[in-house]
């Protein structure tokens, strides 16, 4: 039986952990796990053997790490790692799985990194090619942290080989992703993507998983993985304790199974022991696939919006049509004017984003792509690409870090088969407009059969028709008489008979008229009432909005009429809903984290005000703002930053001698044996960004240098980091150090790991659970609250 068989007919076994094994077998602290495919490769063989004698069905190759942008020699080690992998094989169960085993690359994506998303599709593809090369039976992307990231590796494997693809995530205890995304988000974004099954693994418990699991079935029939730890580990003395054992794993995972999960194993903690009694207590492997009936979703980094459960307004804005001052921004890039106007829409409560920059003579693909890139830096809300250029369309989505619509395909052979088969590459959703070569049909029958011819087009190219939304084209009533009435009844029509989902641009009924919103406003209600599903309209418009939450509410799509009444009464975030650019301030920029905008208000005050009154009054209120938001989880982690950043230009605009804070060093370091440094990373951003000078150490840096270091600048504040359970001891050695040599120097420390408790145990001043509660004790050491 092929793998792609066994994984929609039985219950298939991972293997464990593969670091706290090795660990086991001598490992040490910080060093590398794949160096040991070449050094020890006897030891490797031992850890997949006494797996696969376990029961395991798939192993994972010890290759987490091996890639292009953390060693220099992955290539060998991979293909090392191949070879004891399928030696293990051959020698203990022919009829068992390689998994070619990827993890993060250990640098971000842009905007929260500096790598290209292109740069890591490179990388990931340099790894892909040689362990598919190398006998590898499915990839498995594991343990990643960032949607944007893991989207790279996917793409990439996609590109290289034909293999299965497995792709697993680590969530935090408040089932997110480090970049914010909810399981729901994750589920929607990859479901489409071609992958063969997707789960979680690591930093959580079993019983921690379920919850997640959940989630995520609630948007995806795959297979589920679930690779748990043994527990979420703690430090005791100077060893790492994972409190789940045997016998309480293999209790969790039977109800695991029993929520329908499929693809069971473990990850840190776990070992051959573990697996052999889950592999020992399923008697039962049948697995009969999971056929729930799924909605329609799309998604952005963070979250889902559900398409069918009541009318949605898709924002029309950012569009050069009929407005000049768009067009203009457009031509010169001055992607802060779109920002602003996507920021704008959703605080007026648009819930999807159409984006069109099409202009004659300029380079859509590039700009396209770029502006996507810039609009979601501000906006949580998905995207729809407004384009027919499939060129332009293809860039836009590869980047797009969620589930986009594409608008739009016709019913002409053309589009059809230019545009269809890349929205089946990038899993997207997509409009489905009822013309074709012979223009619009007259009648909504006419309509209809374009529709249908659309759908089955879909099909062919393997693309779900519950993906597809038909727009049944309204024309502007001034010059057809029954523009509205055909288009309604098309609405009804396709509804009925084809079950498809509806979008309509609504805002066309009414070119040409006088008080073009009331006809608008009158139209998107009756199309309500025929049940459409997305309203392409201007939700900077009181009339259309006024419009839309009553006519939602009538047409019994809102319970309780509770969004009209949130509306009518306004109950929001931010108090003063931002429509007229004009009225945009400096605080507001930095809240939104638009970066230009902020440093040309700031700018603009400097004529008027100190720099004082500006950090004071401006900036600094701002910033908390977004702390106290993010803290309350209102707000993530890439908002954060892009505030961060937004407000970093502004102090650079107001910046003088006087105020400069270069005296506020902070020393920031990942503690000896530690090679993760993403945690640390993002601090220094963070502190750098609230105006400190921040000393990077780098990471895997002993006491001793540090204490040198911190002697000789006269650090006040020092933060350490230990993202690993092995390297806390080093650590504690580092603040007993630093507390005798250097008395008035703080520390600071984090890192997954760290517990408060564990944090003063060691002697530490300070405990930070993010970065967020990093900068709060900067402030504190240096007076700036
Ligand atoms: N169906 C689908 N997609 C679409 C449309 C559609 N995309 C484009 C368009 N129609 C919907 N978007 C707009 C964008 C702007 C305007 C109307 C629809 C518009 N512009 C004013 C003008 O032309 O005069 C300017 C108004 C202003 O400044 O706000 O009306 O039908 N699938």
């Amino acid at each position: 039986m092929t793998l792609l068989e066994k994984l929609n007919s039985s219950v298939l076994f991972f293997d464990g952990g593969t670091g706290t094994v090795l660990q086991g077998m001598g490992l040490l602290p910080g060093e590398s796990c794949e160096n040991w495919n070449i050094t020890n490769p006897e030891k490797i063989a031992k850890l997949h053997e006494d797996y696969l004698l376990a029961g395991s069905d798939i192993i994972k190759t010890n290759t987490f790490g091996a890639n292009p942008i953390k060693t220099e020699n992955y290539a060998e080690l991979i293909k090392a790692a191949l070879k004891i992998a399928n030696a293990a094989r051959e020698k203990v169960n022919k009829n068992s799985f390689i998994a070619f085993d990827i993890g993060p690359l250990g640098k971000m994506i842009k905007p929260l990194g500096d790598l290209s998303f292109e740069d890591a599709v490179d990388a990931f593809k340099k790894s892909i090619e040689i362990g598919a090369k190398c006998g590898a039976d499915l990839i498995l992307i594991e343990t990643m942290s960032d949607l944007c990231e893991a989207k790279a590796a996917v793409i990439a494997a996609k590109e290289t080989s034909d293999l299965p693809i497995f792709l697993s995530f680590a969530y935090d205890e408040n089932e997110k992703l480090l970049t914010g995304a909810t399981p729901e988000c994750v589920g929607v974004t990859f479901d489409s993507l071609g992958i063969s099954a997707i789960g979680v693994n690591c930093s959580l418990g079993p019983r921690q998983m379920k919850p997640i699991i959940k989630r995520l079935m609630s948007v995806t029939n795959l297979p589920i993985i679930v690779n748990p730890n043994a527990g979420i580990p703690y430090v005791s003395g100077l060893k790492t304790v994972f409190p789940v054992g045997e016998d309480e794993y293999l209790s969790e995972m039977l109800e695991i199974r029993d929520m329908g999960a499929s693809i069971l194993g473990g990850c840190c903690g776990t070992t051959p022991k573990y697996i052999e009694k889950l592999t020992g207590a399923v008697k039962d492997r049948k697995y009969k696939g999971r056929c729930e009936k799924l909605g329609a979703y799309v998604s952005s980094y963070s979250h889902v919006q559900k398409i069918g459960g009541g009318p949605l307004i898709v924002g029309e804005r950012l569009n050069p049509t009929g407005k000049a001052k768009m067009r203009e921004a457009i031509m010169n890039r001055d992607f802060a004017y779109l920002q602003k106007e996507a920021i704008s829409q959703a605080e007026c409560g648009a819930a999807i984003l159409d984006l069109n920059v099409g202009i004659a003579d300029i380079d859509e693909k590039e700009v396209l792509k770029d502006a996507v890139y810039e609009v979601c830096k501000v906006s949580d809300l998905p995207i729809q690409i407004d384009s027919s250029n499939p060129d332009a369309i293809e860039a836009a989505l590869r980047i797009y870090c969620g589930r986009a619509i594409v608008n739009s395909v016709s019913g002409a052979k053309k589009s059809l088969d230019s545009v269809l088969p890349i929205v089946k590459k990038y899993g997207a959703m997509v409009i489905g407009l009822c013309l074709d070569e012979n223009g619009i049909p007259k009648t909504a029958k006419g309509r209809q059969k374009i529709a249908e011819k659309i759908v089955r087009s879909a099909e062919k190219y393997g693309i779900d028709k519950k993906d597809i939304v038909i727009d049944p084209l309204a024309m502007t009533v001034s010059t057809e008489n029954d523009g509205a009435k055909v288009a309604l009844e098309t609405i009804r029509l396709v509804k009925e008979k084809l079950g498809v989902l509806t979008a309509m641009g609504v805002s066309n009924i009414s070119f040409g008229l006088p008080k073009r919103e009331c006809v608008t406003a009158a139209f998107l209600s009756m199309a309500i009432e025929s049940g459409l599903d997305m309203a392409i309209a201007n939700p900077k418009s009181d009339v259309i909005m006024q419009s839309f939450y009553a006519a939602s509410a009538l047409s019994g799509f809102d319970k309780n009429c509770e969004n009209y009444i949130k509306n009518a009464t306004g109950d929001d975030l931010i108090p003063d809903k931002i429509k007229d650019e004009e009225k945009i301030t400096l605080e507001y920029a930095i809240i939104r984290g638009i970066e230009s905008r902020a440093k040309s208000e700031a700018a603009e005050l400097i004529k008027s005000e100190s720099a004082i009154e500006i950090i004071n009054e401006s900036i600094i209120p701002a910033l908390d703002y977004v702390g106290v938001e993010f803290e309350n989880k209102r707000m993530f982690l890439p908002q954060l930053l892009m505030s961060a950043e937004a407000a970093k230009a502004a102090f650079d605009a107001v910046k003088t001698e006087k105020c400069a804070t270069s005296v506020d060093k902070i020393a920031i370091a990942t503690v000896k044996g530690d090679i993760h440094d993403i945690g640390k990373n993002i601090v220094k951003m963070l502190l750098e960004n609230y105006g400190f000078s921040v000393c990077d150490l780098g990471r895997d840096v002993p006491p001793e240098k540090i204490k040198e270091f911190v002697l000789k600048n006269g650090i006040k504040l020092l933060g350490l980091s230990a993202l690993m359970t092995t390297t806390v001891p080093a650590m504690e050695e580092t603040i007993a150090l630093i507390k005798k040599e250097c008395p008035d120097t703080k520390c600071v420390v984090g890192g997954a790991v760290l517990t408060p408790e564990y944090a003063k145990k060691i002697g530490a001043d300070f405990y930070a659970k993010d970065a967020m509660c990093t900068v709060r004790v900067a402030q504190k050491i240096f007076n700036k609250v």
